[in-house]
């Protein structure tokens, strides 16, 4: 379908793709300039936030691309089965715990955790998802002029080389962005119908979770594991190693893991460490799992829902084949911090570099990718980036934890609420938007936050969080860092009270001394 001459509406957008997606369509839909004479700069293998922000900033720069897509749609996996339900079901995940923890009191009702359907709310998502997708593929097209293919296959010939809807277009670069798939662990029964990874749960739940095993303990298995339990899902994740100690969470303050480990037991979520999930049972359709606690002890738990929370893999394959970039142990193709791999021109963002697999690393990517290719040498360095997830609460970090500060700094001065020692249940504190509430009912509910400074320079070195509403914040604070930024600079910003990170007015009380300690 030629879509080049043809403005679409919204309503008119949601309706192809639907079409698409239930094959009704199944033509790729093609928007090429057939009458341009410059060629590519580069073909955006992938069309997801790297393939659509490197197009952005390609057309920007004056270049021509195009971006070819297999789905009907551009932004690729977060506004279809990933980051955006993710957000929703954390939005129910929050307001659910709210409710429960209040029920009965002043005007919330008692919490019937019957209706709290996780079906209803994926259908919800379902049904809804469009809109994105249509929106993503008008602003594309009408408001950042770039060219595409959607609908269709894409299929690397050579390093300059694409063919998709039977033609072949070349380029002067490649950049490679096709994502990541969940790694399915090797249990037996782990294929059996009732197990669900995060796509799974968008494209097949045809029923009403009653229990919830998590074999896994990534950031998926406690955000997903966070919601199910909110919803009245009693979900249990079955993990080898502690949560939040995974390689790419080293920024995680043991301080800040703990009040979320030990506030999701608060919850009711039952959580195994040191456990190994042996097998998932089931005749047809899963019944149970048998798991081996940290003990060396089995036990069978049953369950009629399973989700896997073992993280991602890069899915290289086809590049490795077809040009024979170099992949590291993960299967991640390898990149410099300008985003070139090891074939000249071609280029990786996103999942396919490895962690962190998020969304929003995956625009800078594209970002760095585009710059590079027009002729700009822009570095960056994605292993140190600002990070964020969802419990029923916004876990968010940025820097280095305390016990990094010590390994690299001799006088190292915290400043955190509570303060170090003091019992959550005597002070309720740091309390803002969303927790003003617990402050008077419930104070060990209102979070936690810790600044970490070098006592010599005054530098802040890294901030943790787990609250409501200070993810934005972190955003800035990651380049306050990032600049250099001083307990007495923080102490002169303009604060907002009540602001939910608290961190310049307790700043403030220990800028100008002399000799830093902690508060
Ligand atoms: C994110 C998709 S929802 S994109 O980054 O805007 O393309």
């Amino acid at each position: 379908m030629d879509l080049r001459n043809t403005v679409l509406s919204m309503p008119e957008w949601e309706d192809l793709i639907h079409r698409a997606e239930i094959r009704a369509v199944d033509e790729p839909l093609v928007n090429v300039d057939e009458d341009a004479t410059t060629p590519y700069d580069a073909i955006f293998v992938g069309g997801g936030a790297g393939g659509r922000f490197g197009s952005a900033y390609l057309k920007a720069r004056g270049g021509r691309q195009l971006v070819i897509d297999k789905w009907p749609f551009l932004g690729g996996s977060c506004p279809h089965q990933a980051c955006v339900p993710h957000h929703l079901f954390s939005e129910a995940a929050r307001e659910m715990d709210y409710q429960r923890w209040n029920a009965g009191t002043l005007w919330f009702p008692e919490f019937d955790d019957k209706r709290a359907s996780i079906r209803d709310l994926v259908d919800l998502f379902k049904a809804g998802r469009n809109n994105a997708h249509a929106f993503m593929n008008w602003q594309s097209k009408e408001q950042l002029g770039m060219e595409y293919i959607l609908n269709t296959e894409a299929t690397v010939i050579d390093a300059n080389t694409v063919e998709a809807a039977g033609r072949r277009y070349t380029a002067r670069n490649l950049v490679l962005g096709t994502g990541a798939h969940t790694y399915l662990p090797d249990i037996p029964g782990i294929t059996l119908p009732g197990v669900f990874d995060f796509v799974g749960l968008i494209e097949d739940l045809d029923y009403e979770p009653s229990r919830c095993v998590i074999v896994g303990g990534s950031k998926v298995a406690l955000e997903y594991g966070s919601f199910y339990q909110a919803a009245g899902c009693q979900t249990t994740i079955v993990s080898r190693s502690p949560l939040l100690r995974t390689a790419s969470l080293h920024h995680i303050d043991e301080d800040l893991r703990t009040y979320v480990v030990d506030g999701m037991r608060k919850r009711g979520v039952d959580i195994l460490e040191g456990a190994e999930t042996l097998e998932v049972l089931g005749d047809g359709k899963v019944s149970g799992v048998r798991v081996q606690l940290a003990d060396g002890s089995t036990t069978v738990i049953d369950t009629d829902f399973v989700f896997i929370g073992t993280g991602e893999r890069a899915v290289s394959r086809p590049y490795v084949d077809a040009l024979g970039v170099d992949v590291d142990d993960r299967g991640s193709i390898v990149v410099d911090s300008r985003m070139r791999t090891s074939v000249p021109g071609v280029y990786a963002i996103g999942d396919l570099i490895g962690a962190p697999m998020e969304m929003f690393k995956a625009r800078k990517c594209g970002m760095t990718a585009a710059r590079n290719i027009m002729g700009e040498a822009f570095e960056f360095d994605f292993s140190e980036y600002p990070d964020f997830l969802h419990t029923t609460y916004e876990v968010t970090w940025v820097g280095l934890t305390e016990a990094e500060a010590r390994e690299r700094y001799d006088d190292v001065v915290v400043i955190q609420m509570p303060p170090k020692g003091m019992p959550h249940e005597q002070l309720s504190l740091p309390c803002a938007e969303g927790s003003m509430l617990y402050a008077f009912t419930r104070p060990e509910l209102t979070g936690f936050q810790k600044a970490v400074y070098d006592g010599k320079t005054r530098l802040l070195l890294g901030a943790h969080h787990v609250g409501f509403g200070a993810k934005d914040a972190f955003q800035y604070l990651d380049h306050l860092i990032r600049k250099g930024i001083t307990v007495d600079e923080m102490g002169e910003m303009n604060e907002l009270f009540l602001n939910p990170d608290h961190f310049i007015q307790l700043s403030r009380l220990r800028a100008g001394a002399m000799s830093l300690t902690d508060l």
